[in-house]
């Protein structure tokens, strides 16, 4: 049985800081970690990540060979992964045995909402692997007192 956290949340919401945090947390603690990049428009990544989005697919090369804008690329690079699934899987298999898991996702919301393909990702790498996840919303509460 696989154990991760799939940690998502607003733009900006701090969930790249999150998963840095929580691995280092978690190698100090003696546990092997894999954060798994799957944010196409994530750079300048602060982690080390075992597996990486950009690997299959180019954000950039995206927007420019289909000209599509920042959101629109971004769904379209979903989508791919989504087709391609099983990219996810093979990279994600050796890791198994050992690793707990830490997807970094994109914060665009229609992901989750308008557009499914985030959302049919985890359901798709929870029923091939049997992983075990839990969500991690990250939300910026400063805002909310401000
Ligand atoms: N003060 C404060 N700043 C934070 C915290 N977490 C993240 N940040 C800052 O907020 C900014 C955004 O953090 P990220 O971790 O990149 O947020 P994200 O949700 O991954 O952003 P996107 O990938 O663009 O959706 C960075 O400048 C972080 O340094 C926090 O807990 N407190
Ligand atoms: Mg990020």
């Amino acid at each position: 049985m696989v154990f991760g956290q799939v940690v998502i949340g607003p733009p900006g919401s701090g969930k790249t800081t999150y998963c840095n945090g929580m691995s280092q947390f978690l190698s100090l603690v003696g546990r092997k970690v894999a954060v798994i990049n799957l944010d196409p428009a994530n750079d300048a990544l602060p982690y080390e990540c075992a597996i990486n989005i950009e690997d299959l697919i180019k954000l950039s090369d995206v927007m420019s060979e289909h000209s599509l804008g920042p959101n629109g690329g971004l769904v379209y690079c979903m989508d791919y992964l989504e087709m391609n699934i099983d990219w996810l899987e093979e990279k994600l298999k050796p890791l198994i045995e050992d690793h707990y898991f830490l997807f970094d996702f994109p914060g665009q919301v229609e992901l989750f909402s308008l557009h499914t393909n985030a959302r049919n990702i985890i359901n798709k790498l929870i029923k091939k692997l049997d992983l075990r996840v839990r969500a991690c919303f990250q939300f910026n509460s400063s805002k909310l007192f401000c």
